[in-house]
């Protein structure tokens, strides 16, 4: 009768573990903060990941390690991680996603880490890019990138009951936004232009209660995929589609989809399009100061303290960590850090 002896019953959450992963990765990634080496401080950001990744009771494979489009150090794309053993799992990981927002010492740089099982998650395939519409879960059934953004955010307007120019919408600041930007303004919403990390900012728009309401714009597919297994945890929505840069790119992903049934150029993919199922977990560290997360604060060469959203999409729950590192002790048996 029983056939699935966990259901009904807490479980081993798996994201309490990865939690460790993104601390490492941001305190290592903190140290490099506004130095003007993105490389130096991506880098140190994947080797402290990696190190921890290991110790983890899983039999993973990484299938999303961003950094190919960056010519970026990476857990590579078919690497094994954890200890072999449990859970088979798939990852995806961004060490520090806002390598030029830490290099630079501006906000919003996160370290980030998503699990589901085994083939739940989309394969990025050739296209880097995706078009991104997200936002909080009372407006999932208004995102759609057919729609003229401009109606999409009257539509907002009204179910929110306010006027459109009381929305905001996040948007990277990149030259092939310039015609939605225009739209948007001309529709008569507010929009917040960002340099880097639309992780961040799909983390704020998806959340009740923040100043921001919609992300909007073309960022990476690796960072669409770690969206989505986020916003399914905690109850915010997304829409994209793959968005191949040139004809070159387009003609591989109309290849790729001949031999991959889901990869379409035409579709719209939703949050459970890209992580299938109902049990991912995801975590994020605060490297930079940012409006979802606290950065790394050292005190002194004594302690440092992060700050982590750790969430798991079946129970729906999301904490918040917040956690004093003792850095003599992790020197010890770490090295420096
Ligand atoms: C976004 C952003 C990332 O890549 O996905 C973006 O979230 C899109 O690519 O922080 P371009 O920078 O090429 O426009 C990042 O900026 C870097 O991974
Ligand atoms: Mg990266
Ligand atoms: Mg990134």
């Amino acid at each position: 009768m029983t056939e699935n002896p966990s259901l009904g019953r807490p479980d081993r959450n798996i994201a309490l573990e990865l939690v460790r992963t993104t601390e490492a990765a941001a305190l290592a990634a903190a140290r490099l903060i506004g130095m003007g080496d993105k490389i130096a401080a991506d880098q140190a950001a994947v080797d402290a990941m990696r190190i921890v990744l290991d110790t983890v009771a899983m039999d993973g494979v990484v299938v999303i390690g961003e950094g190919e489009k960056d010519e970026a150090p990476m857990l590579y794309n078919g690497e094994q991680i954890g200890d072999g053993t449990g859970l088979a799992v798939d990852i995806a990981v961004d060490p520090l996603e806002g390598t030029t927002l830490t290099a630079k010492g501006m906000p919003s740089a996160l370290s980030v880490i998503a699990l589901a099982p085994r083939g739940a998650m989309f394969d990025p395939g050739p296209c880097v890019y995706m078009t991104k519409l997200a936002g909080a879960g009372d407006i999932a059934d208004l995102l759609d990138l057919d729609r003229p953004i401009g109606e999409t955010l009257g539509l907002v307007a009204d179910r929110r009951d306010v006027d459109i120019r009381d929305l905001t919408v996040v948007v990277l600041d990149r030259p092939r936004h310039d015609e939605g930007i225009a739209a948007i303004r001309e529709a008569g919403a507010r929009i917040r232009l960002i340099a880097d990390g639309d992780v961040s900012a799909a983390l704020l728009a998806a959340s009740p209660r923040s100043p921001v309401d919609l992300l909007w714009g073309v960022g990476g597919t690796p960072e669409g995929v770690i969206s989505a297994a986020a916003l399914k945890s905690m109850g915010g929505a997304i829409v994209t589609r793959l968005y191949p840069r040139d004809e070159a790119e387009r003609q591989a992903a109309v290849e790729y989809g001949r031999t991959h049934a889901d990869y379409d150029l035409d579709r719209q993919m939703t949050q459970d399009d890209l992580v299938a199922g109902d049990d991912c977990f995801f975590s994020a560290t605060g490297v930079t100061d940012g409006d979802v997360l606290q950065g790394v604060r050292y005190q002194g060469r004594r302690s440092a303290t992060t700050e982590s959203l750790v969430m798991r999409s079946r129970s729906g729950t999301t904490r918040r960590i917040v956690a004093t590192h003792n850095r003599e002790k992790l020197r010890e048996y770490n090295g420096e850090r």
